[in-house]
């Protein structure tokens, strides 16, 4: 069990671009297993290696009630999308307290590596879609408060400067 620190908005390191994984290995599979601890401790339902300072494409998901239902996703591409738009109020481990609406496909199609290396496709819809496609963001150094006004991210990154110097 190994939990990692996650960054925290409004870092720099959060808007690197992640590589893809050349081989699913040990150290990937290690990887993965230190973000799911990391995302159930805190708990969350999804975490993409960027916010642990890691800048590989790898995802962990789990939208289950029980949480017993690790959804990984390596070098994951969106192959088609669609429905209705939709809009959710979403949050992020990244940004602690904020919650804010953004919309996005209402379905989506993404294709991905499992921690064997194995191709699959996936069907999404509902929360999950919505968790793949802003975890998805994170790969490509964008967080979701960068979807809302610039009134709205300024006042998010004085209330996270504050944060961080009541726990200083
Ligand atoms: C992304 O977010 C997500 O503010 C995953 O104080 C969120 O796991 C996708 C969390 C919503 C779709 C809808 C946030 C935990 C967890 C907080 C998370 C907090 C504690 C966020
Ligand atoms: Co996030």
């Amino acid at each position: 069990m190994a939990v990692l620190d996650i960054l925290r908005y409004p870092d720099a390191r959060l808007h690197k671009v992640a590589s893809p994984v050349a081989t699913v290995d040990d150290r990937i599979r290690r990887l993965v297993q230190d973000m799911a601890d990391t995302m159930y401790a805190a708990p969350g339902i999804g975490l993409a290696a960027t916010q642990v300072d890691v800048h590989e494409r790898v995802i962990v998901i789990d939208t289950s009630e029980t949480k017993d239902d690790l959804l990984v996703l390596i070098n994951p591409e969106i192959v088609a999308s669609g429905g209705e738009k939709k809009t959710y109020e979403e949050g992020c481990l990244s940004v602690p307290g904020i919650y804010d609406d953004v919309e996005r496909a209402g379905r989506i199609t993404v294709r991905a590596l499992d921690v064997r290396g194995e191709t699959f496709e996936l069907e999404a819809e509902g929360l999950l879609a919505v968790c793949i496609q802003h975890e998805m963001d994170h790969l490509q150094g964008k967080v979701f408060v960068q979807y809302l006004s610039r009134l709205k991210q300024s006042r998010i990154k004085s209330k996270m400067a504050k944060l961080d110097r009541q726990a200083a």
